[in-house]
């Protein structure tokens, strides 16, 4: 054994790494063949390293994924030309693939160094023209390492010419072209069971394509979208109009009429939506150690200018953030599995919000975030649904401590959008998308409060979850009194809601005794209960605000806010009704199809009794009879939604005096976006209504006051922000 070894070794030292035999195995078939598979793993690895960024690897186990993941892949796709017999067919094929695969790693590189994506099967086919943003195709960055992506192959075309390297007429021993099928086979299989334990549910959630380069490889990830482009044109392709028209006659028989109590209150003032990370209702006027933990937004909660709701449940599915925005913008649901936004957003027609508003009240529009512009594929869903402006964690400095893994953090992203805010034209419909009160909930001392003491409950998650939840407040106070400084408050309507979940069901038992429970009888009704979020609506100058019992959801918002605005939603295909209208529905439908109304849930195939907490073993026949009634409403509406989106339906329908949105309209590059904004302020002059030209044209941003810590720190070149890997739960302060 040792000797067999020992000569192996040999072998290797003498014919592989000794230079002089470099050219004799250029001349065997299995050697030409080896060294291209060498050359594309070595140019796929220096892509990974100059132009990806290291596809930001965290732990070890990534770092490892990185090497092998081109080795499996690139040897399964060549293996099928060692079975070729003609010698020039067999080098003719090889040279082919090795170019096909070398470009297409080029162009991804090319890519990823305008857009920081890597490129879709739509993009490639030019399906979907991506938008240009005024660059033409000459600004293309060339790298001086770029050399290395085809030397390879220009030297082994030189030396065939040359003749230095001959075609080898033997073909492979018979069992050769096998043996080495089934070791990329092996490769590729470790490298997917790995990955799959490392980052589970990496397929079927589709965070971001980074992360699926990153555990995969170019190539399989490539194939995979291409899979996922071909189902979802299969879909797309056999949908017809008569689809449509079923969708569009359930959404007509399901509207919940205007309630003129509340038509148009809001109408011509600037929406402010706050989208609260993680943030769930329990935590609303909850006491810790005799303490609120959220005073301010608890104040907003019992103001007379809000509208507050404590019924109000997530019904995100794998989605999470992405499914709520997708719910909040078009009040259509997310997908059965995925992320609406990774798996069709690309294309997707969408008649959301943005353009809405910007149709019948000619509304700006901007998001506001700090983590990367690509997260969710939010660089490409927001130009379908018509966001003029995207102003993300690619705009911000979130160097050193200014940020967390998710991106800058709450307080210094509230201030440092003012000088985008304050440039957009009034009314507006602006987003802020909080994240440090994201799992894990870690947060630096600096950021603390200390007069703050939290649970100790037993488990990390939820005692770090209202440390995160109070800086939030903070965060949001600081926000409300810029708002109010700066006199935009008088005409805004600020709409708050949490998104889903921030304590899972497995650490949910560990709340319990802070909200007066026991831990003992804790049970699947309590976790559902859980699922209620704020959603707050305030109108400062309104007076008779209230907490609304009503049930509803994340779906329900946008009729809700439509209708306040004076828009009806009636030509809309929404599956949602308004909250404050006298015939909205109770029941409540979570994307697993599992429901809850004021009387009863069904949870998991187990009926509830809601107000005693208590589960309903026997169902009388009355009770089966309207529980499947329910069921079947539900079933159904999570079904129209998933027909109408999946087979992208909307491009059958365009609801009257509404015109489709561009994606080429739209450029969200920060040069691209200050000229924008510049330009429309200077050409309005004294007619301009941004807050900054009617402020005569000074900045508002002397009036933001806020405590963080980092708000004066210089700029450095550390960054914290890995979102793509941040729900790694491992990574603490
Ligand atoms: C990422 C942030 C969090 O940018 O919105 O997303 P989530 O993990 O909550 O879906
Ligand atoms: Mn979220």
């Amino acid at each position: 054994m040792k000797k067999r070894v020992k000569n192996w070794l040999k072998h290797i030292w003498q014919e592989v790494i000794l230079p002089h035999n470099w050219l004799r195995q250029l001349n065997t078939r299995a050697g030409f063949f080896s060294w291209i598979v060498l050359f594309l793993v070595l140019k796929t690895v220096l892509a990974y390293g100059a132009d990806f960024e290291w596809l930001h690897v965290q732990d070890p186990i990534q770092v490892l994924l990185l090497f092998v993941n081109p080795i499996g892949f690139t040897m399964i796709l060549l293996s099928s030309t060692l079975l070729i017999k003609p010698k020039q067919i067999y080098y003719g094929a090889l040279l082919i693939l090795d170019t096909v695969l070398s470009l297409l790693l080029y162009l991804n590189v090319i890519y990823f160094r305008e857009f920081s994506d890597f490129l879709s099967i739509n993009t490639i086919l030019g399906y979907n023209t991506v938008n240009q943003g005024g660059k033409a195709a000459g600004a293309i960055a060339f790298g001086v390492h770029d050399i290395f992506f085809w030397i390879d192959i220009v030297a082994m075309i030189a030396l065939i010419i040359t003749r230095k390297i001959k075609f080898d007429p033997r073909p492979l021993a018979r069992f050769q072209p096998f043996k080495i099928f089934t070791i990329g086979f092996f490769i590729l299989t470790v490298n997917l069971l790995v990955a799959d334990i490392d980052r589970p549910q990496l397929l079927t959630r589709q965070f971001d394509r980074e992360y699926m380069v990153k555990y995969l490889g170019l190539g399989p990830f490539t194939i995979y979208d291409a899979f996922n482009t071909y189902q979802t044109g299969q879909v797309r392709k056999s949908a017809t109009p008569e689809e449509f028209t079923k969708v569009k006659n359930y959404v007509s028989e399901h509207y919940a009429a205007i309630n003129p109590q509340f038509y148009g209150k809001a109408k011509g003032k600037n929406v402010i939506v706050i989208h609260l990370e993680s943030f769930q209702q329990m935590s609303i006027d909850a006491k810790i150690n005799g303490q609120e933990v959220t005073p301010f937004l608890n104040s907003l909660y019992h103001n007379q200018s809000t509208i507050a709701f404590d019924n109000f449940f997530n019904q995100v599915g794998q989605g999470k953030t992405s499914d709520a925005e997708n719910m909040l913008e078009t009040s259509t649901f997310g997908l059965p599995q995925g992320s609406l936004f990774s798996k069709l957003g690309n294309d997707q027609t969408f008649q959301a919000m943005p353009a809405i508003l910007n149709q019948h009240g000619d509304y700006s529009s901007a998001v506001f975030h700090g983590n990367t512009g690509t997260f969710w594929n939010r660089n490409n869903v927001y130009k379908h649904m018509g966001y003029q402006n995207w102003i993300s964690g690619d705009y911000f400095d979130v160097t050193g401590q200014k940020a967390t893994t998710w991106g800058l953090k709450d307080k210094l992203l509230f201030k440092d959008s003012v000088p985008y805010l304050e440039n957009l034209q009034q009314p507006f419909y602006a987003k802020y998308l909080t994240v440090t009160n994201h799992t894990p909930y870690t947060l630096d001392r600096d950021d603390r409060d200390p007069n703050f003491a939290t649970t100790n409950s037993g488990s990390k998650i939820v005692d770090n979850y209202f440390v995160t939840n109070h800086y939030l407040d903070q965060a949001v106070k600081e926000f409300f009194d810029y708002l109010n400084k700066s006199g935009l408050a008088k005409n805004t309507m600020v709409v708050l809601y949490g998104d889903h979940y921030g304590i899972s069901n497995t650490d949910a038992k560990y709340l319990a005794p802070i909200l007066g429970k026991d831990e003992s009888q804790w049970n699947d009704l309590d976790n559902a209960n859980l699922q209620r979020v704020p959603f707050m609506i305030y109108m400062p100058g309104m007076k008779n605000g209230y907490i609304n019992h009503t049930y509803g959801g994340e779906i329900d918002v946008a009729p809700t806010i439509e209708h306040l605005l004076g828009v009806n939603s009636k030509s809309y295909i929404q599956f949602g009704q308004d909250l404050l209208s006298q015939q909205h529905s109770q029941i409540v439908a979570f994307r697993n199809k599992d429901w809850i109304t004021p009387d009863y849930a069904s949870l998991s195939g187990r009926y509830w009794e809601v107000k005693t907490n208590t589960m309903i073993e026997n169902p009388t026949a009355d009770q089966e009879k309207m529980f499947d009634q329910i069921q079947s409403e539900v079933t159904t509406k999570l079904n129209m939604s998933d027909s109408l989106n999946q087979k992208n339906l909307l491009r059958f329908y365009t609801p009257k005096g509404f015109k489709p949105v561009e994606e080429k309209d739209f450029d969200y590059s920060k040069r691209a976006t200050i000229a924008r904004l510049k330009s429309e302020n200077n050409k309005l002059g004294k007619n301009s209504k941004s807050l900054f030209g009617k402020n005569n044209n000074q900045s508002t941003i002397s009036q933001y006051v806020t405590d963080a810590p980092e708000a004066k720190d210089q700029q450095t070149d550390t960054t914290r922000v890995l979102p793509r890997n941040a729900d790694d739960w491992s990574q603490s302060e």
